[in-house]
C-alpha cells in the first residue's frame, strides 16, 4: 500500500465505518467543465463577473477550467480507480435554459445524461446539485434571485433536469451554500453578481430557501424514490475573548450564519432576534413561504472548512460583529483558513442536537495548498492528505457519539476555478496541469484511494 511520506500514521480505517458509508469527492460545473460557448450554453453570471477587470485574481475564468466537459470519462476513470463510491457533481443552469430557447437545451440535458451514465457504468452514487451559483445572466439582468419570478424560472430548470435524469439519480441537492449565493455574491460583492446591498442580499436568501422548499416536492413527484437535501457551509463559532462584549457579538454573528439557515429549514421561521436586528433589511415574506421552507427533507448537507472566531466589532455594520483571522500559531492552509479537526466534530454535534436531521453527509471538506510537481511527477501534497486523515477521523468521532453521518465527499476531485481567487488556489486530489490538461493524482488521492482500498 502506498503511504505517501506517513501522511497520518494515527488516521481511522474505512473498516471503522459502516459497509454502505458513501465516499465520494464533489466538484461544481463553472468550476470544472470549460466548454463555455458550446452546445448551446447561454451566459452565466460568472462568465460577466470574472470578463469584469479586478473581480477575479488572476483575471482568469471558467470558460476553458479543466475542460471536464470534455474529458469527463477520464475524470471518472480517476474516481472509479480511486475506489469513490458517490460523485457530487452540479448542472450548470445555463446549458439547460436561456432567454431565447421555449424548450430546456437537449444538448445540455444530454451532457449530463451521459455523465450520469458514465457514473453509474463505474459503479459511481450520482449525487447532482441543482444550483452551484452560476445563474443564468438573462435573469439576473432582471433582478436574479432578489426577484420572487427567479423562484419560478428555478423551478421549471429543476423540473426539466429531474424529469430526464431522475430515473437514474435518486440524490439530489437543491442549493449549495446559500449563505454565498446571498451574502458573497449581494452584500460583499466579492463573487457574482458582485453586489453590495445588505437588503438585496437577505432578498436573494429567502428567494434562494424559498425555492429550495418549492422544489423538495417537484422533486420527488418527479423522481422515484428520490432523496433530497440541501448543502450548507457552516463553522463552529468560537467568541474572540470571555467577554461579555464578544459572547454578546457572536450571538449575533451566528443568527445570521447559522440560525437565519437551520431555523426555517426545520419550520421555525426566522430567528426572531436577527429580524429586529435587521430592521428594514428584512426580506418581503409572503403568507406560506415559511412553511414551504421548512419542507422536511431526507438529509442535511453540510460544508466544513474552518471555524470562526468572532468578535464585537461596533464599526462592523450590520450586526457590529466581525470574524477574526486565525489565532497566532494556528495551523493555516493558503487560503489562510484555519485547520481544526475537531471543529468538524463540533459543528455536527451542534446541528445534531440543535435540529437532529435524519441524516448528515458531508457534501464538502477539504483545503488549499501550493502544490508543486516534482521532477519525478508526484504531487508530494503531505498536508492535504493529513488533513483529509484527520477531518474523517473527526466525523468517525462524531458517530460515534451519535450523529447520523452517512457519507463524506472531499473538496475536490481535481484542482478548479476557485472563484474570485481563480487558478491560484488549487483543493484537488488530483492535480491539473492547466496547460496540458494533464491529471496527475496527488499524494493526497493516493492516500484517500488507499483508504478505500482498505478490506
Ligand atoms: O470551491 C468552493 C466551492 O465551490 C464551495 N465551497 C467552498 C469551496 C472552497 O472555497
Amino acid at each position: 500500500m502506498t503511504n505517501p511520506d506517513q501522511i497520518e500514521p494515527g488516521a481511522p480505517a474505512r473498516t471503522d465505518f459502516a459497509s454502505d458509508f458513501l465516499w465520494g469527492c464533489a466538484t461544481s460545473s463553472y468550476q470544472i467543465e470549460g466548454a463555455g460557448r458550446e452546445d448551446g450554453r447561454a451566459e452565466s453570471i460568472w462568465d460577466r463577473f470574472a470578463a469584469t477587470p479586478g473581480k477575479v485574481r488572476d483575471g482568469s475564468s471558467g470558460l476553458v477550467a479543466c475542460d471536464h466537459y470534455h474529458r469527463w470519462p477520464e475524470d471518472l476513470d480517476i474516481a472509479r480507480d480511486m475506489g469513490l463510491n458517490a460523485y457530487r457533481f452540479s448542472i450548470a443552469w445555463p446549458r439547460i435554459v436561456s432567454e431565447f430557447r421555449a424548450q430546456p437545451n437537449a444538448k445540455g440535458l444530454d451532457f449530463y445524461s451521459r455523465l450520469v451514465d458514465g457514473m453509474l457504468e463505474r459503479g459511481i452514487q450520482p449525487w447532482a446539485t441543482l444550483y452551484h451559483w452560476d445563474l443564468p445572466q438573462y435573469l439576473q439582468d432582471r433582478g436574479g434571485w432578489a426577484e420572487r419570478e427567479t423562484v419560478q424560472r428555478y423551478l421549471e430548470f429543476v423540473d426539466a433536469v429531474t424529469r430526464r435524469l431522475g430515473d437514474r439519480v435518486r440524490h439530489w441537492i437543491t442549493h449549495n451554500e446559500p449563505w454565498c449565493t446571498a451574502i458573497l455574491g449581494n452584500f460583499e460583492g466579492v463573487h457574482a453578481p458582485g453586489l453590495s446591498d445588505f437588503a438585496t442580499a437577505l432578498q436573494v436568501c429567502h428567494h434562494v430557501l424559498l425555492s429550495h422548499g418549492k422544489a423538495v416536492p417537484l422533486i420527488r413527484a418527479n423522481v422515484p424514490g428520490a432523496r433530497v437535501g440541501i448543502s450548507l457551509s457552516l463553522h463552529p463559532l468560537r467568541p474572540a475573548s470571555d467577554s461579555d462584549a464578544d459572547s454578546a457579538a457572536l450571538a449575533r454573528h451566528d443568527g445570521l450564519r447559522y440560525r437565519w439557515f437551520l431555523d426555517p429549514l426545520h419550520g421555525r421561521g426566522y430567528p426572531a432576534e436577527t429580524l429586529q436586528r435587521v430592521g428594514a433589511a428584512a426580506p418581503a415574506i409572503q403568507d406560506g413561504d415559511m412553511d414551504a421552507i421548512g419542507v422536511a427533507t431526507d438529509f442535511m448537507g453540510v460544508n466544513y472548512y474552518f471555524p470562526e472566531t468572532v468578535a464585537g466589532a461596533p464599526d462592523h455594520a450590520p450586526l457590529d460583529a466581525r470574524v477574526l483571522p486565525p489565532p497566532a500559531g494556528a495551523q493555516t492552509t493558503a487560503m489562510g483558513w484555519e485547520v481544526a479537526p475537531e471543529g468538524l466534530c463540533e459543528l455536527l454535534g451542534r446541528i445534531h442536537a440543535d435540529y437532529a436531521p435524519k441524516e448528515l453527509y458531508i457534501t464538502e471538506n477539504g483545503s488549499c495548498y501550493n502544490d508543486e510537481v516534482r521532477a519525478d511527477g508526484r504531487v508530494a501534497d503531505v498536508q492535504r492528505g493529513s488533513y483529509l486523515a484527520r477531518h474523517i477521523g473527526a466525523m468517525k468521532d462524531a458517530i460515534t457519539a451519535g450523529v447520523p453521518v452517512k457519507g463524506y465527499f472531499a473538496w475536490s476531485l481535481v484542482d478548479n476555478f476557485e472563484w474570485a481567487e481563480g487558478y491560484l488556489r488549487r483543493f484537488g486530489l488530483v492535480h491539473i496541469d492547466y496547460t496540458t490538461q494533464q491529471r496527475r493524482l496527488k499524494d493526497s488521492g493516493k492516500w484517500y484511494r488507499d483508504f478505500l482500498r482498505q478490506p
